[in-house]
């Protein structure tokens, strides 16, 4: 028997035609399998018409957020405004989503930024409800953090400035709104911010056009086109997104681009493959540039977790087909188009950014995910979150490891955590040192059940009140969150 695996690379090499028809009827099973019974379709209907969440995959072309446009320009800072509110997007082909947005699409316009120049973005919250916007993987003061109770109230405009004091990253910001995040991140609030600097822009790697945020979501749709959102459901979020499309095309030319992944999932993990494994040199995850590139055949991403990847599709002749696959659950992401060849002046050098040598920690702290029995709820060492209870407190200057234990087995439930304000380094896992994807500077570490993972950071300056949480998104806003405090 072919296995999956072999289908996708057979479709690379055939050109990809032939592979289409094979993924329908594939995918439809998968998805009709993931249904819960009393749901329009079950294992073993025949399915003769097209299920709301189960459209034809490369039908549509990849969109790209465009960039935010200055609403000012000074001589230190660019001023950003963006207006929070309701829209009707299309997602699926053919029907209207309503939608939360920043601007006006379900993906939000891209900020770019570079490191050492202030942005100042003003926040227009029109919902009926608060709303709070965290920059995740900044490093801000608390005031511009989006603590969870820091709100926007309806009707009102509130500053968050951001001193772009850190390496080029992948950032991208997000709702933080007090047990409300995992529904309005779900419904749209979500959007890049790129911060570049000069030292990585004298690497050479692709940029401009050849330089692609890809944003990965989930969603369950009603027959109407509209989200379903109930908490913990994420067995029924089916249908993928890449940019807010399902299983979108983009053409390429042949040569090298940077892909900027993120699972900006609520729950779901990512696992992906270009082709069945073609190479994916990854340059960057979290926090910025990795010290060295990392060949891979295979990209595994958390919520909230980015990497970095740059493809050689001058390796594939023009005509080539290339689908990115969620290995996870066998569905396609994105399918590559190659197109001839281009003159190429970027590259990959085998060096990027080393990292800088650990100072030694001076606390050692537990932060153990654990499932209670009697709250019915995953908590953070035993609690759930308390806005006005100061978990940790921590000197600043100071340098830290936390020891992170996911307990939740029997259970068996994934988490990951998410600190904000700091970048960190992943130390090890079970107490094997991290792999080559986890040199670089983190903000968010996956832990897997019965798993302890290692990570050290340094409280450098800002002081006050921010939070770490798991960064699935329907735990924390149930409570999976916990406060510390720069003293
Ligand atoms: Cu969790």
């Amino acid at each position: 028997m072919v296995k999956r695996r072999d289908l996708f690379k057979l479709g690379a090499l055939a050109g990809g035609a032939a592979m289409i028809p094979v993924l329908a009827s594939e995918d439809t099973g998968v998805q009709a399998f993931a249904r819960p019974a009393g749901h329009r379709h079950h294992a073993t209907t025949t399915f003769s018409g097209r299920a709301a969440d189960a459209p034809d995959p490369f039908t549509v072309p990849l969109p790209l957020p465009p960039a935010l446009k200055p609403a000012a320009v000074l001589p230190d800072a660019d001023v950003y405004r963006v207006t929070t509110r309701p829209a009707v997007a299309e997602l699926l082909p053919g029907l209207q989503t309503p939608v939360l947005t920043y601007g006006g699409s379900y993906i939000g316009p891209t900020i770019r930024a570079t490191t050492g120049r202030r942005v100042i973005v003003h926040h227009t919250n029109t919902l009926d409800m608060g709303t709070a916007v965290h920059l995740h993987g900044a490093h801000v003061p608390a005031a511009h953090d989006g603590f969870p109770t820091d709100l926007i109230n309806p009707g009102t405009t509130r500053t968050y400035e951001y001193p772009n004091r850190q390496a080029a990253a992948t950032l991208w910001y997000h709702d933080h709104a007090h047990h409300m995040e995992a529904e309005h991140v779900y419904r749209g609030l979500h959007g890049f911010y790129l911060l570049e600097d000069p030292a990585e822009r004298s690497l050479k790697l692709p940029k401009g056009a050849y330089d692609i945020p890809i944003m990965l979501t989930d969603a369950r749709f009603a027959d109407d086109g509209s989200l379903v959102f109930i908490m913990d459901d994420s067995g029924n979020r089916t249908t993928l997104l890449t940019n807010g499309r399902p299983a979108p095309y983009l053409p390429v030319a042949g040569r090298r681009y940077r892909l900027r992944l993120l699972n900006a999932s609520n729950m779901r993990v990512f696992r992906l493959q270009l082709a069945g494994g073609e190479e994916l040199v990854q340059v960057a995850s979290d926090g910025g540039l990795l010290p060295a590139p990392a060949p891979t055949g295979t990209i595994t991403l958390s919520a909230a977790e980015r990497a970095d990847v740059v493809v050689d599709f001058s390796r594939y002749p023009a005509g080539t087909r290339l689908v990115l696959s969620d290995t996870l659950t066998g569905l396609p992401v994105l399918r590559f188009d190659v197109e001839g060849r281009v003159r190429d002046d970027s590259r990959v050098p085998s060096v990027l950014r080393p990292a800088a040598p650990l100072p030694p920690a001076t606390t050692v702290r537990d932060v153990t995910f654990a499932y209670d029995f009697a709250l019915g709820w995953f908590t953070i060492n035993g609690r759930l979150f308390d806005p006005d209870r100061v978990d940790f407190t921590i000197n600043r200057g100071s340098t830290e490891i936390w020891r992170i234990h996911n307990s939740t087995s029997p259970i068996g439930v994934p988490h990951n955590l998410h600190v904000h304000l700091v970048q960190f380094r992943v130390l090890d896992r079970n107490g094997v040192p991290a792999g080559p994807a986890e040199q670089g500077p983190k903000d968010t570490v996956s832990v897997a059940p019965g798993e302890t993972v290692r990570v050290q950071a340094t409280f450098t300056d800002h002081l006050g009140r921010y939070v770490f949480h798991c960064h699935q998104l329907d735990h924390s806003s149930m409570g999976m969150m916990a406060v510390f405090e720069v003293v």
